[in-house]
């Protein structure tokens, strides 16, 4: 049996004591990444009462419509074509590319943009992420286009945006479409160019985690208004009219109550990115001091909404593994995320074939065990945050003890 810890040091002057040795968690509620906002309730009863009354349920009704509208404005007058959720708006997408041949995609991403295009008949060519930014490779995309590459798709990950300008030269020199999983980047900026500009088209979510959610959605941006028009026949069945279906469509409409959601969320943005805004700067004086530990930055001069609070665990300087700080996290009900581990490439099904471009993912096989997600947008106040800096502080005071509890833990788990 192993000793009861006793160090003083894993109590704090206020008197906590570490979770992970028997003290109460800090936080008697969980801290969540993915916390959802929620918007003015007032103004959401009252859409959905007008809704009610004029008995438009969805297909295409007033809310989409004003919501669409809204988000076209916010992307420098784009089509924006409201969808279910992001997943089938990229497959609602490459769908209407009509396209036969390979994606070539960053492993390093959530694992629905490798899902959307397998589930459309593109074989996935994973290539590695850029080092600094998270983002796919030009480098690694130029590399991998062969006569088989039908389409580039590019991750604006955690709303950071690609190297749209090289990856474009790239597709334009093999005459391919370029699309980007823009999931994660509502609101934000390419050399001052709004998201939703760039590339043949872009797909932004809203699913219920997201800073601007709509329960569950997604819409699907493009400068292309033929291929706007054919995303909207594809999302309605292939109707044109009434009894008239004139292509393979689906089911992808988004319906009035989800519409009524986001547009409530979107009138809160500049709330939502003021709140993100101040917990980072709140994180940035938290992880002050704590070696081992890099806030993941963006670039200034961009717009950027900060709805991912990511810090990167460098395992030479830092007392602790990326697993360690999860665990000890946890315990404290501050429920941090791996994402995005452990890598499309290293996930069902794609783990058990052999496909080109996935020998050399290295800095995707680092950030997947490198990278935490902490809780900011609605989930977290400043003065939680100021507590969850403590709580790792108390950690690397007793580092040399949480390690053997962690340790111990580990074994008894195994045997
Ligand atoms: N591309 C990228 C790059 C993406 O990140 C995503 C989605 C997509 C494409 C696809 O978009 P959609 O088809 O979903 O529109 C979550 C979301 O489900 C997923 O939408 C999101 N990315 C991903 C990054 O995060 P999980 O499995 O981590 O979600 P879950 O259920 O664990 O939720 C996270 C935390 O949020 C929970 O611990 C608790 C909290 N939460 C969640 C929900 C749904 C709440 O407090 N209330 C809620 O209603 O994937």
């Amino acid at each position: 049996m192993s000793k009861p810890v006793t160090s003083l040091a894993a109590t704090d002057r206020d008197g906590h004591r570490l979770a992970i040795f028997g003290g109460q968690p800090r936080f008697e509620t969980p801290r969540h990444v993915g916390t959802p906002t929620i918007p003015d309730r007032e103004t959401l009863h009252a859409r959905l009462d007008q809704m009610l009354d004029a008995r438009r349920l969805t297909n295409d009704g007033p809310f989409v419509r004003d919501f669409e509208a809204r988000l076209s404005h916010l992307n420098g007058d784009v089509e924006a074509v409201a969808v279910c959720n992001a997943t089938v708006g990229m497959q609602l997408l490459l769908k209407a590319l009509d396209l036969d041949g390979e994606a070539i995609l960053p492993s390093f991403t959530f694992i629905a943009t490798a899902h959307a295009c397998l589930w459309e008949g593109l074989e996935p060519v994973f290539v590695d992420v850029e080092r600094d930014t998270h983002t796919i490779d030009p480098d690694c995309v130029a590399r991998a286009v062969n006569d088989s590459t039908a389409l580039i798709v590019g991750v604006h990950l955690w709303g950071r945006m690609c190297h749209v300008r090289e990856l474009e030269a790239i597709a334009r020199d093999r005459g391919i479409p370029l699309v980007f999983d823009a999931a994660h980047a509502l609101g934000c900026t390419y050399e001052g160019v709004p998201m939703g500009r760039l590339g043949t088209a872009s797909v932004v979510s809203f699913h219920g985690t997201k800073f601007v959610q709509s329960l569950e959605g997604g819409a699907i941006f493009t400068p292309d208004r033929e291929l706007a028009d054919r995303l909207r026949l594809l999302r309605n069945f292939g109707f044109q009219g009434f009894d008239n279906v004139i292509a393979l469509g689906t089911n992808a409409k988004m319906n009035e109550v989800c519409a009524a959601m986001g547009l409530g969320s979107l009138e809160s943005l500049d709330r939502l990115i003021a709140t993100n805004t101040a917990n980072r700067a709140a994180y940035r004086v938290a992880l002050t001091g704590l070696q081992g530990l890099a806030l993941y930055e963006f670039d200034e001069q961009e717009a950027n909404n900060f709805q991912y609070l990511i810090v990167e665990v460098d395992p030479q300087a830092c007392p602790f593994t990326r697993d360690d700080l999860v665990a000890i996290l946890h315990a404290e009900n501050v429920i941090a995320r791996r994402y995005f581990t452990p890598g499309c490439h290293r996930s069902m099904p794609y783990r058990t074939q052999q496909r080109r471009g996935t020998s050399r993912l290295t800095v995707t096989e680092q950030l997947c065990d490198s990278l935490i997600a902490l809780p900011t947008g609605a989930g977290v106040n400043t003065t939680d945050i100021a507590e969850i800096g403590a709580i790792l502080r108390l950690a690397y005071e007793s580092a040399v003890e949480v390690r053997r509890v962690l340790t111990t833990r580990a074994t008894r788990k195994a045997a």
